[in-house]
């Protein structure tokens, strides 16, 4: 009966927070591990459950998953922050040479990405420097950038060759698991699945200067405010407490990629200010360890879609809101792979 309980709970557990369920956790050199672990809380918890220390639970995947080193990392972010000086790079290099294990070599296929050319980006903004990065004015080398959200179809051809986790499912959300809507990922989901696509995460940088173009406009569509439903935000189908009423973009959650033309950047990038937000490669500087995603989402205030405005998130945190949109080298001419399964 305990251990009946307990398997549910943690399914549910796993449902919001999947990395907070994991048994391994990749431990960064110099930080100190939780006193508290999983195993320990399971054993004190429910004596009669079985099989948690060991990892072998009746509800996580072993035949389809991907390469255990690969999908059982869990980051901890724990002790001072004078231990955790040297750490981020560390970290960084462990985190990508984990999540290519397993991985197969292919060239990306370019064929629905756009080509940022390389040239000078503005960066950030001055007025609001704690929802943005630095004013700046930098070079940015030439970068291939998908022109969608990456969709359930997309991602789930990783999953069919078991090389990428099941994206979570959340059946509150209606529609949120159309092969059309974007895929609801992790940042390793995210990560492991552009790096399966011969892709890369795009770095922070680059994300911006797509969203922004040239001329370092406020929104993708310009400098103005917008006054119509332009993009999925949290409108009136929203549930949240600070839903607009005015603003009627027809779905409550995601919508399917491409659905809202006027999101578009001038690159030509869709669904920039909404729909998901895209996590990016970059590390947010200590003390804490976060993950960044860039981007408005249906979950945003319709407030919060200026293109420079950015957050921070620890894995685990508000899933439902988070896609990507994978990036490629741009240094020559890249073919059209026919390596990629269709
Ligand atoms: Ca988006």
């Amino acid at each position: 009966m305990a251990g009946t309980l307990f398997t549910k709970v943690r399914e549910i557990i796993s449902a919001i927070s999947p990395e907070r369920s994991s048994v391994t956790k990749y431990v960064v050199p110099g930080i100190r591990p939780p006193r508290v672990t999983l195993c320990a809380f399971v054993v004190l918890s429910f004596i009669g459950w079985s099989g948690g220390c060991s990892g072998k639970t009746s509800n996580r995947p072993s035949l389809d998953a991907p390469p255990k080193a690969a999908i059982d990392m869990t980051i901890q972010v724990y002790g001072p922050v004078e231990s955790q000086r040297d750490w981020t790079n560390s970290l960084r290099e462990k985190l990508i040479s984990d999540i290519r294990s397993g991985i197969t070599e292919r060239k990306p296929d370019t064929s629905d990405m756009i080509k940022i050319p390389a040239g000078k980006a503005i960066i950030g903004c001055e007025d609001s420097p704690d929802a943005c990065l630095p004013f700046q004015t930098r070079n940015i080398g030439a970068f291939y950038i998908d022109r969608d959200e990456v969709t359930n179809a997309e991602y789930n051809r990783c999953v069919a060759e078991k090389q990428c986790l099941p994206p979570t499912n959340f059946p509150h959300m209606p529609g949120s698991s159309e092969p059309d809507h974007p895929a609801l990922l992790t940042f390793k989901q995210a990560e492991r699945y552009c790096l399966w696509a011969g892709k890369r995460l795009p770095t922070e940088y680059e994300w911006e200067k797509a969203a922004r173009g040239k001329d370092g406009r406020l929104y993708p569509w310009g400098n103005d405010a917008p006054l119509k439903p332009v993009a999925n935000v949290c409108g009136a189908e929203c549930t949240m407490n600070w839903a607009d009423p005015t603003w009627s973009d027809g779905y409550a959650y995601t919508a399917p990629v491409g659905r809202f033309p006027e999101d578009r950047s001038p690159y030509g990038l869709l669904d920039v200010a909404g729909n998901v937000k895209e996590w990016v490669a970059s590390v947010a500087p200590l003390p804490q360890y976060h993950f960044i995603a860039r981007g408005g989402s249906w979950y945003t205030k319709r407030e919060q879609l200026r293109a420079w405005e950015r957050q921070e998130w620890r894995q685990g945190i508000r899933l439902d809101d988070k896609g990507v949109r994978c990036a490629a080298d741009g240094r020559g001419p890249i073919k059209k792979s026919a390596t990629r399964p269709r």
